[in-house]
């Protein structure tokens, strides 16, 4: 592998991003505990272009973003609490592809290409991501709350409000929609654009970071390249290992791989997939404005967490009952099904035991290969870090330690050779996951009240990326949805996966490995992950809200 400090490696520049004109969630992330997942409809283009241009300079930049979690991060590393009172709330605006088509001429709509996810739209897309094919099931795009393929529910704008506290967040929805209710008045009495759906968003109360099923989330992101300035090493995503051994080319942080950023926002040089240091170069831009651009995917997706833990209870106890399995539980038998404890703690650094302390360590947290043993990787100097004292991962080629179906090893396979090529091949198809829970936990899923059923809880899952087809749908299709890929065959993701192609069988599988090298095969025909909702969208540069949408 090329070291950093050999001679014969030319290092590649990284290139300046131009963090005033992308989008904060994107790059940045907004990180907040509150949020507002606002969608709305355009029917008038004159009104609706006049507001974008008003609400404009109200969108969050990677900037603004980065300026507010750095000076966060600095308070809470020194005062080693959470800095009370310090809050940001902030705008994101995204469209759908009929919205743009509203909103600019038809000559430049035409640009993006006619057969590009984003273009087709999620509901013409749904039976090709595995969501049902029955019309009446409930993920279904006939039964969606919002983007199916009713044209009422069907958005043209997704606002993303964020806020770290709710008085503020709902200050700024009423704010928002007083800019709506302000807009002239046309001649049938509407105002040109409406909300169609509210959506809220939030932490858990009760675990916060953890989504619907228990398990922390938010952990594993690429560390995507590129400087905020001309200073040589100003980077986005901070360099945290020794610079003196090889690894520090390739990785950001132990366990975090760079990314070159042109796999997440348009404009810049794209991750090749043969080599994890060297660029290539970026994508067309179709339309040029589309520059500082990023594609985002939406999804609304309903978890039935009762339905998930019964499984898990009855399944481990059954289990429990071969050879091999002895000592199968339910949190043991989820642990294995997602690749994580609940703590967060990847199963491949403790399998035998949930471990809280290296889940809060984010140094260890994310540092594991599948199919070699994974060395420990010495860092910069960092006042109070102990130092990654945690037994290292040894490989788990076979899927003993982690099952080759685990929903993280399926989404990321990481080290190991997949169908399509090798690990550098996986980089290009990160996402950057921006989720945050919707509905209020159950204190217990497998004792739940009438009212608490009749709420709806599950995920609102964000991720950008600048090909929806290569990265969020290959991950869906090509990897969650197979039983067979990536090899070697280990069953479907048993978080997101469905069964793909038509019919309404929908029995999924998994397979574990016990104890004794037996083999277990697990199927299920209960979604307990339902798709109600969703949409691919795309997030402008601030320029092309200003010159182009505005
Ligand atoms: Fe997943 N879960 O609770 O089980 N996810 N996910 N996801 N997911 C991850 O590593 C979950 C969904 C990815 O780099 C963790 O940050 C649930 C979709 C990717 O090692 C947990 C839902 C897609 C990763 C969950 C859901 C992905 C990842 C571990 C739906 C895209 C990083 C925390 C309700 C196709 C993998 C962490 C890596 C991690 C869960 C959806 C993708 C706990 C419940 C739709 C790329």
């Amino acid at each position: 592998m090329p070291t950093t400090n050999s001679p014969s490696v030319k290092m590649p520049t990284e290139e300046v991003l131009e963090i005033n004109d992308i989008q904060g969630n994107s790059l940045a992330g907004f990180n907040k505990d509150f949020q507002m997942f606002l969608f709305l409809k355009i029917h008038d283009r004159t009104n609706t272009k006049a507001w974008i241009h008003d609400i404009t300079p109200h969108i969050a930049t990677v900037a603004e973003v980065l300026m507010f979690n750095n000076l966060f991060r600095t308070l809470r590393n020194r005062r080693k609490s959470d800095p009370q009172g310090l809050v940001a709330t902030w705008l994101n605006i995204a469209f759908t592809y009929e919205g743009i088509q509203k909103l600019v001429s038809e000559t430049d709509a035409n640009q993006f290409s006619a057969g590009d996810p984003f273009r087709i739209g999620m509901p013409a897309r749904a039976g090709l991501i595995g969501d049902p094919s029955d019309p009446t099931s409930a993920g279904h795009p006939n039964q969606w709350v919002v983007g199916g393929t009713d044209s009422n529910k069907y958005p043209d704008i997704l606002l993303i409000i964020a806020s770290d506290d709710p008085a503020h967040l709902n200050a700024e929805v009423t704010r928002i929609k007083s800019t709506l209710a302000a807009l002239p008045q046309l001649s049938d009495g509407t105002r040109g654009l409406e909300i169609i759906l509210e959506q809220p968003g939030a932490t858990r109360p009760d675990q916060p970071g953890h989504e619907h099923f228990g398990f922390k989330d938010g952990i594993s992101q690429p560390g995507v390249r590129g400087r905020l300035s001309k200073t040589t090493n100003d980077f986005l995503t901070p360099r945290l290992i020794d610079p003196k051994v090889p690894e520090a080319a390739r990785y950001a942080k132990p366990g975090q791989p760079l990314i070159w950023p042109g796999q997440f926002v348009l404009g810049y040089k794209t991750q090749r997939d043969d080599d994890p240091i060297q660029p290539q170069k970026p994508l067309k831009l179709s339309p040029v404005w589309t520059k500082n651009g990023s594609f985002l995917v939406f999804r609304r997706l309903r978890q039935d967490v009762p339905a998930f833990w019964k499984f898990m209870q009855q399944t481990a106890a059954k289990l429990a009952q071969k050879p091999g399995f002895a000592n199968m539980t339910a949190e043991l038998l989820s642990a294995k099904l997602v690749g994580r404890w609940k703590s967060g703690a990847p199963l491949m650094r403790t399998p035998n035991a949930d471990d809280s302390d290296l889940a809060n360590d984010s140094l260890a947290n994310n540092h594991f290969f599948y199919d070699v043993d994974t060395p420990k990787l010495p860092l910069v100097t960092l006042p109070d870090y102990p130092g990654d004292n945690f037994p290292q991962a040894t490989k788990s080629s076979f899927g003993a330690v982690c099952p080759f179906a685990a929903h993280i090893r399926k989404v990321n396979p990481r080290d190991l050779q997949t169908d399509v090529g090798g690990a550098s091949h996986t980089l290009t198809r990160l996402i950057l996951r921006r989720g945050i829970p919707f509905g209020a936990p159950l204190s217990d899923p497998l004792h739940t009240t009438a009212a608490e059923l009749t709420e709806e809880r599950g995920l609102l899952f964000v991720s950008y990326q600048t090909s929806i087809e290569n990265q969020f749908e290959f991950l869906s299709r090509h990897w969650a949805n197979s039983d067979k890929k990536p090899p070697p065959s280990g069953g479907h993701d048993p978080i997101v996966g469905q069964k793909q192609g038509q019919g309404s069988d929908r029995t999924r599988n998994f397979q574990l490995l016990g104890t004794d090298d037996s083999t277990e095969t697990i199927e299920t025909s209960i979604d307990w992950v339902i798709p109600t909702g969703g949409g691919y969208f795309f997030a402008p540069s601030i320029k092309a809200l200003k010159e182009v949408l505005g």
